[in-house]
């Protein structure tokens, strides 16, 4: 399984990156410390897999593992040239989920890109930018498609579906949401890579002190639990800069590469 790290500038993906893989990635306190993408390999831990290795005498273990990708922050019209831009999005099209790392934590020290700590706000600004980068990823689809779709019925209704999508996207709807019960249609739609038709698993990255209450106590996090909600996504609370986590999926280590 392969997972995309996403979120503003210095809100902590490389920390809780860093967290999870022990890979070392470049983690400071100014906006845009990631350029180029780090890469993390973590095994995912399983007592079962060593009952079933003494069970069969196996010669070789394999666990299952889990990919993370490392990439730089966006912000407010990154699709347009903004900060790094959002040509590194390439690095996380193929990935099978995304985790969306949200800043809850108040610190004054930790230069925030838009000036307050506003996760809902955060959020949206990101997905804005994600659905930017999926109607370029259409509209290039639709001007290759469209040339040879008048001759050929698949291609055509292709290009229906491409421009359905993108004015859903143009609504400013992620992909996600868009409604069709036909298989075929799902399967296409799947296929492109959309950044907005993955799964998305809110990191909500607090202050240690939140931790023990699995944050019932932080109205940012109170805010984005709402809107993942709504919104048919998880939550997970982490402090990205401790040792101490509450979600157990992350209690991982491992080997991992940088891609830089
Ligand atoms: N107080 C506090 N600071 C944190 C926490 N997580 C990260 N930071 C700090 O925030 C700063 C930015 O962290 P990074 O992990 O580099 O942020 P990033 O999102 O990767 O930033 P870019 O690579 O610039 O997009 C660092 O100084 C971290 O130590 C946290 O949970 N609490
Ligand atoms: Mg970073």
């Amino acid at each position: 399984m392969k997972l995309g790290i996403v979120g503003l500038p210095n809100v902590g993906k490389s920390t809780l990156f860093n967290s999870l893989t022990k890979a070392g990635a470049e983690s400071a306190n100014y906006p845009f410390c990631t350029i180029d993408p780090n890469v993390g390999v973590v095994p995912v831990p399983d007592p079962r897999l060593q009952l079933l290795t003494d069970l069969y005498h196996s010669e070789k273990t394999t666990p299952a593992v889990i990919e993370f990708v490392d990439i730089a922050g966006l912000v407010k019209g990154a699709s347009k040239g903004e900060g790094l831009g959002n040509q590194f999005l390439s690095n996380i099209r193929e990935v099978d989920a995304i985790v969306h790392v949200v800043r809850c934590f108040e610190d004054p020290n930790v230069i925030h890109v838009d000036g307050s700590v506003d996760p809902v706000r955060d959020i949206e600004t990101i997905n804005l930018e994600l659905i930017f980068s999926d109607m370029e990823i259409l509209e290039r689809r639709i001007a290759k498609t469209a040339k040879s779709a008048t001759a050929n019925k698949a291609l055509a209704k292709e290009v229906g579906i491409l421009r359905a999508l993108y004015a859903h996207l143009e609504g400013g709807s992620l992909a996600r949401s868009y409604e069709t019960d036909d298989e075929d249609v799902l399967a296409f739609i799947n296929s492109l890579n959309l950044l907005t038709w993955k799964p998305v698993i809110f990191a909500a990255n607090v202050s240690e002190d939140d931790l023990a209450d699995d944050a019932a106590g932080n109205p940012h996090v109170q805010a984005v639990r709402e809107f993942a909600a709504a919104n048919g996504s998880e939550v997970f609370v982490i402090c990205a800069r401790s040792s101490r986590r509450s979600p157990n999926w992350m209690r991982t280590s491992g080997k991992c590469s940088s891609r830089t």
